[in-house]
């Protein structure tokens, strides 16, 4: 079934119209969704607010303030869910963050503090929003995360970053293992540079999107758009028997030498 009529799914990490998170919110409204948004704080609840009331159709989205940095913030915000709308179908994990003065340079000088950060809201979010969701997806569930070629193969400059998205795909892997057994999957798509409020600390970003132009083989960006639909077949019971993947949404970019 291609429908996501009468499923509920959380998507934490829109920010603005270009987050990628809003195109995968996007493409799992057109496919009857219900959607529930988490923000960082309280500074961007009246923006994602309005842009979730653009949405067309269906149940008005509801948004909920959850710092990932704060385990009593994630499970607050899903026993807030949960009174709200009791089971969800999945989730969309769309956060990241590391120090913009490390996201250059060499990873060499990576401090501690910055290393820290980065893991424990690129990384280790994933797993305590998980652990906090998983008694919200009693019908089983999808559980998306967004990851990067950094975390595979050194990617100037984005150092730091690359190495927290390492521990986020072997995260996704081993909570795969540990949720498959409820019928919980778990996997992530590996998406190209898309011009995002986070991609902006990445430095020499135009320089990455127009190697992308160059060398992928489909010779062009990605839009969030694409990473929305291939979110909404990983949320899709057409994915059923796909868990601990990593599908990379990159014009195929990752295949080329
Ligand atoms: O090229 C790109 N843009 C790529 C991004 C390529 C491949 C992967 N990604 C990943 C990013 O690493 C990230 O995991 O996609 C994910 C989404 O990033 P984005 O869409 O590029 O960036 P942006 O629009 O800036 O959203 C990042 C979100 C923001 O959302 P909210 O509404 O919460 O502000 O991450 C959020 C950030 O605020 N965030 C946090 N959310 C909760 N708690 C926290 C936090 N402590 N820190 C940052």
């Amino acid at each position: 079934n291609f429908s996501l009529e009468g499923r509920t799914y959380v998507v934490m990490g829109v920010a603005n119209k270009r987050s990628i998170a809003w195109g995968i919110a996007r493409s799992l409204h057109e496919a009857g969704a219900r959607l529930i948004f988490t923000v960082a704080s309280e500074r961007f609840k009246k923006s994602v607010q309005d842009l979730a009331d653009t949405l067309e159709g269906g149940q008005e989205p509801l948004v909920y303030e959850c710092d990932v940095t704060s385990d009593e913030a994630i499970m607050e915000t899903f026993e807030n869910i949960q009174k709200d709308v009791g089971v969800i179908h999945g989730l969309a994990h769309c956060i990241a963050f590391a120090n913009r003065d490390e996201l250059k340079d060499e990873f060499l000088n990576t401090s501690r503090d910055g290393f820290l950060t980065a893991h424990n809201i690129s990384a280790y979010s994933l797993t305590a929003v998980a652990r906090a969701a998983q008694p919200l997806m009693a019908d089983g569930g999808s559980i998306v995360t967004l990851t990067y070629l950094g975390g595979e193969q050194v990617v100037k400059n984005y150092n730091v970053m690359g190495v927290a998205k390492a521990s986020l795909d072997a995260s996704m892997k081993y909570l795969a293992n540990d949720l498959g057994k409820h019928n919980i999957r778990v996997n992530a798509i590996s998406a190209g540079p898309i011009r995002t409020l986070s991609a902006k600390g990445v430095g020499d970003f135009n320089q990455i999107l127009s190697v992308i132009e160059e060398r992928a083989p489909l010779r062009r960006a990605v839009t969030q758009e694409e990473v929305g639909d291939t979110a909404y077949y990983l949320m899709s019971d057409l994915s059923r028997g796909v868990t601990g993947e990593v599908i990379h949404v990159d014009s195929g970019f990752n295949i080329v030498a």
